[in-house]
């Protein structure tokens, strides 16, 4: 097969797009779609400070990669849960040391879980949220560790390499169970409510796995190719598969499930529920929270044990 836009042999054919592409063209498409996506769901401008929140994997590596090179302030945060006995988040880790280590103009900060708060995310639920699953866990212990790292820090966003697959099986997901309250939340940019909740942007939102993960291969990115053991078995990554099967009949079946949501979105169809959400500042870290006296985060840490 041949690039369409200089006839060289291509590396990627994406159906959905029609569009055929060789390495160099690729490398030159691939950025500019990021670009346009930032512009188009207004998610920051050049001036702005922003955190990469940055696992090892190959959409987070990639986001930064391009972020730097389209000339953002873009700072990585690699936060250390523990997770394989310590093992899968030390391998994480070196990727992005690796990575940054090649990348000039490549900054970030580690946050240890473990040493920063007392237990890793595993321990944790070992010791003190019994029963609990630890994805639910450790999306808590993410979130607060993003927000307070972009406040401290002054960013203007944080910037997650969740691709078109990811978000395609979140809306599955919400769908099958009219989570009606995370649908009208779910966007490529959820705004800040309050100084302390940095504001969280998806600029890969329209991309899909397979064309983050060959923009990693031509790259030259080495990444972490291995999930995270407790995503094994998740039902995203069953989503995803039936995603896949839809869009091999049907190529472009799972860009448009995404986009016709967002545009009903647009359109009024999914209304936040009403009524304002009082924000009280924790007494433990400062960070609003719902809650009266503790936000959950730091209930983490006082609760049974
Ligand atoms: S890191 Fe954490 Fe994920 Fe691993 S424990 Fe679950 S939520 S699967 S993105
Ligand atoms: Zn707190």
């Amino acid at each position: 097969m041949k690039c369409k836009k200089c006839g060289q042999v291509a590396v990627i054919n994406m159906r959905h797009h029609r569009l055929a592409l060789c390495q160099e063209c690729y490398l030159e498409w691939f950025p500019q779609q990021v670009q346009r996506a930032i512009q188009k769901y207004k998610m920051f401008g050049p001036q702005d400070k922003i955190l990469v929140a940055v696992s090892g994997g190959k959409d987070s590596l990639s986001l930064w990669d391009i972020l730097l090179d389209l000339g953002y302030h873009a700072d990585g945060l690699y936060i250390n849960l523990g997770i394989g006995n310590g093992d899968y988040s030390r391998a994480s880790l070196q990727k992005v040391v690796k990575f940054a280590a090649r990348r000039e103009g490549a900054r970030f900060q580690v946050v240890d879980v473990h040493e920063t708060y007392g237990q890793s995310v595993p321990e944790l639920v070992r010791t003190r949220q019994r029963g609990r699953r630890v994805c639910s866990l450790c999306g808590l212990v993410k979130r607060h560790v993003m927000n307070r790292v972009a406040y401290e820090g002054g960013y203007a966003a944080i910037a997650t390499g969740h691709n078109l697959d990811d978000e395609a099986a979140t809306l599955v997901s919400n769908t099958l169970q009219w989570e009606t309250g995370y649908l009208a939340r779910q966007a490529p940019v959820l705004p800040s409510t309050h100084p302390k909740l940095a504001r969280k942007v998806k600029p890969f939102c329209r991309l899909y796995e397979r064309e983050t993960a060959a923009y990693a291969l031509v790259r030259g990115i080495d990444y972490i190719y291995t999930e995270c053991p407790y995503a094994v078995g998740a039902k995203t990554i069953f989503y995803k598969s039936l995603l896949n099967q839809l869009e091999n009949r049907s190529p472009g079946a799972k860009m448009q499930f995404y986009l016709q949501f967002l545009k009903a979105k647009e359109e009024g169809r999914f209304m936040p529920v009403e009524g304002e959400v009082t924000l009280n500042e924790c007494q433990g870290c400062g960070q609003p929270t719902t809650a009266p006296g503790l936000c959950a985060f730091c209930r983490l840490w006082v609760s049974k044990q």
